[in-house]
């Protein structure tokens, strides 16, 4: 197994916009970044994933781009930018920047360009049909909207807003590949990938048998050829660390982008877990895990995340953010630490903030939940029924600001937050957590210290036990000499956990556990997790 700093490597994603805002205008800031840096330092992290800062609309915050070479005011300026990655440096971390090259704002004046007239030099730099097909975008009912001024559909794989770049006109890839030197000549660590297996569509748009599965974006012929071509072009010629957001694939696909000899990405996220398991599903869960490994161990390497900016905060979603906020926010931190791939951990993670649930539509600022609350009610459904349909899985569920401390909006702000603070700030935030030993944030330092200090939790085989057992998930991590036992109660009953002989025989010590006192044997309590040596 070929051993680098980046498969040894912890990422902590800073959505910036929720982040620490210092000019009072609502918006989190990059001189917000740089004012806690050394909060993200403390807690050992070694690569920061900055989402989208540059010139945008904002229709789809950030990820609607109308000029690559500049950020967006909200953020900051170009030398705020400057400054923050020579601070990141200075502090020995990396930073990676999102790569959204799937498509661009319509306005930006490539789109500008291309929708004035049938012969622009630019027309091809997106994808227009006269006749639209039946496939749906992720945001909007179709993929197609036609455009008044010359008549013809341009193609979407979201919002109207974000129309695709056509990929398979070699202008479109020179132009993203010289925007990327400008970054990385900057100094910039890498990128994450926005949906980087979209690039390539389908041959003559044909109609999909079932429009509503939309994997038919995705992993298309040409996608490897791009991604090679990009890799020759730009990415081999710096010390770079690239992840791409894959959806809709399987192990065998994913490593088609991340095997080592492929040229291609150096590790991805799938979306199995995020986008299909709504609620802890620990079969489910269990067979992903095992399927990944088995598909990619010693071939390429996996990622491991359990919430975004996309999607909820993982101790709503899949723990217990009412009596066992803190146990389980421990509890998958530990999975997240101890499974096979790089972990990746999304602002306030770290602290256990929780999902918010607002009560009205008119609060939530999501692109993608308020254009599937307008489908569904024109199709005349009750608004309530739809509004509550949409709550749980609604993106600006994990997008509430950073709750820094207790005072006025969560010391995020001194102005008014652009999007509504989760009213537990008072007693869930950055301080509160500092402040004792014992809470979410020290406990996710010790993991991070840990990987530091123990090859096993990263390059250690998964061996899973009890692989029926609904309650407890337990497995072995075997590096050489070194073996470690996981052992986890994703349950808020207490749980007995009848390891195998061969397994608990061996248990040397405990190497990090949520509770206190393990005195009851394997009487797993609500939510608690082990680590433990084994002779
Ligand atoms: O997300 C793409 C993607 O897969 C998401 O649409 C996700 O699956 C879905 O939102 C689950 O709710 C990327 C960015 O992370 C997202 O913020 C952007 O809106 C999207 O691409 C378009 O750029």
């Amino acid at each position: 197994m070929k051993k680098t700093w980046w498969k040894e490597a912890v990422v902590y994603q800073v959505y910036w916009r929720s982040f620490y805002d210092t000019d009072g205008d609502g918006y989190g800031d990059l001189d917000g970044v740089i004012q806690k840096l050394d909060y993200i330092k403390e807690l050992g992290i070694d690569v920061i994933w900055l989402n989208p800062i540059y010139g945008s609309p904002d229709v789809d915050n950030g990820y609607d781009i109308s000029d690559y070479r500049s950020v967006m005011a909200k953020a900051g300026t170009m030398e705020t930018f400057d400054r923050l990655l020579k601070k990141v440096h200075e502090r020995g971390m990396r930073l990676i920047m999102d790569l959204v090259v799937n498509h661009t704002s319509d306005q930006h004046p490539w789109f500008v360009e291309s929708r004035s007239s049938k012969d622009n030099p630019k027309r091809d730099y997106y994808i227009w049909h006269q006749e639209a097909n039946n496939w749906r975008s992720y945001f909007t009912p179709s993929t197609w909207e036609l455009d008044p001024i010359t008549g013809e559909y341009y193609f979407h794989s979201f919002a109207t807003e974000q129309p695709d770049l056509n990929w398979a006109n070699p202008k479109v890839r020179e132009e993203v590949y010289d925007m990327m030197r400008f970054w990385l000549d900057k100094g910039i660590d890498g990128f994450r990938m926005d949906v980087i297996n979209l690039l390539a569509k389908q041959a003559g748009f044909p109609d999909a048998e079932n429009p509503d599965v939309i994997s038919y974006l995705g992993n298309n012929p040409g996608i490897h050829e791009y991604l090679q071509e990009m890799h020759d072009k730009v990415l081999k010629h710096y010390d770079v660390f690239t992840v791409g957001e894959i959806p809709f694939v399987t192990p065998e696909d994913g490593l088609l982008y991340v095997g080592e000899d492929r040229g291609e990405l150096h590790t991805m996220f799938h979306f199995e877990v995020c986008d299909y398991m709504a609620h802890w599903d620990m079969a489910k869960f269990k067979d992903i895990q095992k399927r990944w490994y088995e598909g990619m161990w010693g071939k390429g390497w996996n990622s491991q995340f359990l919430n975004n900016h996309d999607h909820t905060r993982l101790v709503t979603r899949f723990g217990n953010d009412k009596e066992y906020r803190i146990e389980s926010a421990k509890l998958f931190a530990t999975l997240l630490h101890t499974l096979p791939g790089m972990p990746y951990i999304y602002q306030g993670e770290e602290i256990g903030m929780t999902g918010v649930r607002f009560d009205s539509i008119d609060d939530y600022n999501d692109i993608a939940m308020r254009n599937k609350y307008k489908e569904e009610m024109e199709k005349g459904r009750d608004p309530q029924e739809v509004f509550e349909s949409l709550l749980h899985l609604s993106r600006d569920n994990s997008r509430t600001p950073v709750q820094w401390d207790s005072s006025d909006n969560a010391g995020f702000s001194s102005g008014s937050p652009w999007i509504k603070i989760n009213p537990n700030y008072n007693r869930i935030n950055v301080a509160e957590a500092l402040g004792d030993p014992n809470s979410v944030f020290y406990y996710y330092k010790k993991l991070i210290q840990l990987r530091k200090q123990n090859e096993v939790m990263v390059y250690g085989s998964y061996e899973p036990i009890l692989e029926d057992h609904q309650q407890i998930y337990a497995y072995l991590r075997v590096l050489d000499d070194k073996k470690w036992l996981v052992v986890l109660n994703v349950s808020d009953q207490s749980t007995a956990c009848e390891l195998p002989e061969s397994v608990s025989s061996g248990i040397k010590e405990l190497i990090i556990g949520n509770y206190e006192d393990q005195s009851n044997g394997f009487n797993l309590k609500p939510y608690e997790a082990r680590v433990y040596a084994l002779k």
